[in-house]
């Protein structure tokens, strides 16, 4: 970690929206007094009808209830799209880049965004979807994605997005899991020059279904795909037979915009619900903020609309603020190393957000592949999921801003909705590594992780939770209140418990140290060891499973599996490639493990309690500071684990 800060450069802070001295003030008010604060703030979407209650927060274990602008009435698409047709309707709403650089990108006006969305609207009525009906989005990086999320919030049904390198069975998981009516999918899905086979996971995935859910299935390729009778319908087709023409349904701000599915320290993933007005005004305000986004600007973030940071950063925040937005259907290394930044060059792209993973692998493969490109246009950088080391920091910074543009750490969650602790390019001193700072209206404190008393001291370790709630914070677990509670509130009361640990360092800045719970982030990517351990579970050889992350150069952490095989079943180098494409085809690619070591035995205590910290240790590389082994029932299991590890890097 590096103490070295960057101040903002004057010229940046002399026209950023904050400045140092902005930012203090603003800060303060917002902590002072909250209701006047996002009384003000709350104005900057349109509401049908105005709110007057503006926060009914509730943190007490067992009432948890957290409501905002809660009698106010919009509408999120409206917000998007129609509040901004008389004054900038023949602006680009969305850049879209294809997988092909050949292939030509597509430029669509709010204009034109209002009649796809209006049209894809009145499809889904058709379909007989209506307010607060699921719907799940199973898309690649296409403007239909985009147009689907609106659609559902223009007639106040509640989408949830899976992510399109989700299998079919995680794919199932999450239909059945929000009673969906519909999923929309598209026939075939070209990544990286590959081709995803989606309309057949969907099949796969609704195999069992006796509910007849229904499928939208948008022609991306026109490949060949297997056809439901009576349940499945083109778009294309159908969007012929509507108007464009669809009046915005009236939504309360606490009625449900969307549900995400996303890992937790338990095997089933949780539905974070996020609602309508004050996730709205966060997700306009931090997008504005944080990126310093100005009217004109070209703004890209390069994440998937599977994830919170599509929905908040590609979609809801800058369509709110009437920005122009970049959807990138690609992979960063396809067809080459440069391709973010043949895209940044080609579209002028000025603000440019992505995954400390993305940086790492592209710095590996050299210089070149940046400077090949004119990157004139960029004005700041940002990163998001995971803490980014000081090298990579300083690699972007040096060779991709060339030292002039400020890189905004955002620290967030997907309950957090937008950011919560990071600079504001033209206030906060940057130091690499380092998220800094709250955004308004957050109040992070730092608990013992045992006794959960708050440290008071500027220097602290120990747990990050937040102090009070902030208008994008999620409300509920879909299906689960009890879950909610016992997730964020239970374990220290009075907080919302972000699972994350912290330090803070003495000029109060905030430098994430990673998860506290069983929760891994590999390549940005959010995974719950538990929901990788039963995948291997559910393999008719494998007795136990035990899986930890490890820190990996690239992905950040890697997945390491301890597998004990059934009795009788020989560990062969076969049927560790078995094991892992098992679990790419249980859950998707990205929980594929990195390593798997056989392992005879797992190091229990007497009560049977597998001890992580000791698997985590081993799969470390750091089996020399095992600690207290003396709890187990038998400690030789240990040293036959350290004789046969797989990380000896
Ligand atoms: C937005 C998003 C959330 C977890 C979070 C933390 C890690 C995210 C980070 C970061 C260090 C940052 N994380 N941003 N760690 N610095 N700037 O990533 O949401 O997928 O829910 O993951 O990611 O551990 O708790 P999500």
């Amino acid at each position: 970690m590096s103490d070295k800060t960057y101040p903002p450069a004057p010229e940046f802070a002399a026209n950023a929206h904050v400045d140092a001295a902005r930012y203090a003030e603003m800060y303060k008010a917002s902590i002072d007094d909250p209701e006047a604060f996002w009384a003000e703030h709350g104005k900057r979407i349109d509401w049908i009808k105005p709110f007057t209650r503006v926060k009914d927060v509730n943190y007490n274990f067992g009432d948890v209830s957290i409501k905002w602008f809660e009698d106010g009435t919009l509408n999120v698409a409206a917000n998007c799209i129609d509040r901004h047709l008389a004054t900038r309707g023949d602006q680009t709403a969305i850049i879209w880049e294809p997988d092909e650089p050949g292939d030509d990108a597509q430029h669509i006006t709010y204009k034109e965004l209002h009649a796809e969305v209006s049209k894809m609207a009145n499809v889904l009525k058709n379909l007989g979807i209506g307010k607060g009906d699921r719907v799940v989005i199973y898309l690649p990086m296409i403007p239909e994605a985009a147009y689907a999320m609106l659609a559902c919030a223009r007639i106040g049904a509640i989408h949830s997005i899976v992510f399109a390198g989700f299998s079919p069975d995680a794919l199932g998981a999450r239909v059945n899991g929000c009673d969906a009516k519909l999923v929309i999918t598209a026939d075939t899905a070209p990544r990286g020059g590959r081709r995803t086979k989606l309309k057949d996971n969907v099949n796969q995935a609704l195999l069992h279904d006796t509910t007849d859910v229904k499928c939208l299935v948008v022609q991306r390729t026109g490949d060949q795909i297997a056809w439901r009778r009576d349940l499945d319908f083109w778009w294309h087709e159908e969007a012929e037979k509507v108007s464009a023409d669809c009046p915005p349904e009236e939504m309360s701000a606490e009625d449900p915009l969307f549900i995400l599915y996303t890992s937790g320290s338990t095997g089933q993933p949780k539905g974070v619900v996020h609602t309508s007005g004050g996730y709205l005004v966060y997700a306009a305000m931090t997008h504005q903020y944080t990126f310093d986004y100005h009217d004109g600007d070209i703004f890209w973030c390069t994440a998937d609309v599977g994830w919170v940071t599509g929905h908040s950063y590609i979609i809801y925040g800058p369509l709110a603020n009437g920005a122009t937005t970049l959807m990138f259907e690609g992979v960063p290394t396809y067809p080459d190393a440069g391709r973010f930044w043949a895209v940044c060059e080609k579209h002028k792209v000025n603000q440019f957000y992505t995954a400390p993973t993305a940086i790492r692998a592209l710095m590996g493969q050299g210089n070149e592949f940046v400077e090949r490109y004119d990157l004139s246009d960029l004005k700041l950088l940002g990163t998001v999921g995971e803490p980014i080391n000081p090298e990579a920091w300083n690699w972007y910074n040096d060779v991709v801003g060339k030292g002039n543009c400020p890189i905004v750490d955002t620290w967030w969650q997907t309950e957090t909705g937008g950011h919560l602790i990071t600079p504001l390019p033209g206030a906060t001193a940057a130091k690499p590594g380092s998220a800094t700072l709250p955004f308004f209206g957050v109040q992070p404190v730092i608990l013992e992780t045992e006794s959960g008393k708050e440290i008071t001291t500027t220097e602290a370790e120990g747990v990050l939770c937040i102090k009070d709630s902030w208008p994008g914070q999620m409300r509920t677990v879909w299906g689960d209140h009890d879950r909610f509670q016992a997730t964020y509130f239970q374990q220290y009361k009075g907080y919302y418990f972000s699972g994350d640990g912290c330090r803070r360092d003495a000029d109060g800045y905030y430098w994430i140290t990673g998860r506290v719970d069983d929760v891994i982030n590999v390549s940005g990517h959010r995974m719950g060891t538990a929901e990788v351990e039963s995948a291997l579970v559910a393999h008719s050889k494998v007795a136990e499973a035990a899986v930890v992350g490890y820190p990996h150069d690239i992905k950040g952490q890697g997945i390491y599996a301890y597998v004990t095989l059934m009795s009788g079943e020989t560990p062969t180098e076969e049927l560790r490639k078995e094991l892992s494409d098992w679990v790419r085809q249980e859950i998707g690619p990205i929980a594929k493990p990195d390593l798997i070591q056989w392992s005879p035995g797992l190091p229990k205590t007497r009560s049977g309690k597998i001890m992580r910290r000791i698997l985590r240790k081993i799969a470390e590389n750091d089996y020399g500071s095992l600690g207290d082994t003396s709890t187990l029932a038998d400690p030789g299991v240990v040293d036959e684990l350290i004789e046969n590890r797989m990380n000896r890097g």
